[in-house]
C-alpha cells in the first residue's frame, strides 16, 4: 500500500481499508453505537455544543463538557457504561501504522452530518505524545486542514475519502488541524449523508 508524507510527521495512506472492510467496520460501529450512543460534547466553560456527535471504543474515551472540560474517561458520559471494545481491524490499523510498541487505548468516533465541521485544534489531552494519532475516515469525503504548532502557522488542505488513513506523529503530533467541510453525497458507504472519522490514540505512557 502506497503512503505519502504530507508534512514531516504526517503520513497519508489513501485507501488503507477496502470497501468490504469498510462495510464490515460500519456494521461493527452500528452495534457499538447501540451500546454506547452518540452524544453531543460541549465546549469547556462556554457550554457551546460541538456540531459533531461522538462516541468511543476501547479502554478510554475522549469526552468534553462545560463543567469538566476535555478529558479521557473509562465510561460513557450518559449511560455510565464502559466503552465497547475496539474491533480487530482497528487493532490492525494501529499495529500497521503507528509504529508504537504498545496498543491504542482509545478510539474516538466522530460522526459528521453534512453541515458539521471541526474547528482547528490540537490533540493534546493525552498524558503522552510519544505515540502518533492514527485516523481512519468512512463515508462522505471531507476537507482536512493541517498547519503547525501555532494556530497562525500556514496550513495546507487535503481531501480525505472513505477508507483513507492518516498518521499524525513526530513533529506534527501537536500540529493544529480540523475539518473545514464534508462533501455530502460523495460516498455510498453509509445509508445517509455524513462522515465518520475514527482516531486511535495512546493516552497513557506504557
Ligand atoms: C476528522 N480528525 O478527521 C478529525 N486528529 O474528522 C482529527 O481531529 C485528527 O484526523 C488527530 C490526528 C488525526 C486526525
Ligand atoms: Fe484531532
Amino acid at each position: 500500500m502506497s503512503s505519502i508524507m504530507l508534512l514531516p510527521g504526517v503520513v497519508y495512506h489513501p485507501g488503507w481499508l477496502d470497501r468490504a472492510g469498510q462495510e464490515t467496520l460500519v456494521a461493527d460501529l452500528r452495534a457499538a453505537v447501540r451500546a454506547a450512543p452518540l452524544f453531543t460534547p460541549t465546549m469547556p466553560r462556554t457550554g457551546k455544543p460541538f456540531s459533531v456527535r461522538m462516541t468511543n471504543l476501547g479502554r478510554l474515551g475522549w469526552v468534553s463538557d462545560k463543567e469538566r472540560g476535555y478529558r479521557y474517561q473509562g465510561t460513557h458520559p450518559e449511560t455510565g457504561a464502559p466503552w465497547p471494545p475496539m474491533p480487530a481491524v482497528l487493532e490492525r490499523l494501529w499495529n500497521e501504522l503507528s509504529g508504537f510498541p504498545a496498543p491504542a487505548e482509545a478510539c474516538l468516533v466522530n460522526f459528521y452530518d453534512p453541515k458539521a465541521r471541526m474547528g482547528l485544534h490540537q490533540d493534546r489531552d493525552e498524558e503522552t505524545f510519544e505515540a502518533p494519532v492514527v485516523s481512519l475516515s468512512l463515508g462522505d469525503a471531507a476537507l482536512f486542514r493541517i498547519g503547525g504548532r501555532n494556530r497562525k502557522d500556514p496550513t495546507r488542505s487535503i481531501r480525505l475519502e472513505s477508507g483513507d488513513a492518516l498518521t499524525f506523529g513526530g513533529e506534527a503530533r501537536l500540529a493544529f488541524h480540523g475539518i473545514d467541510r464534508v462533501y455530502p453525497g460523495t460516498s455510498t458507504l453509509l445509508p445517509q449523508e455524513g462522515r465518520i472519522n475514527l482516531t486511535l490514540r495512546r493516552v497513557t505512557a506504557p
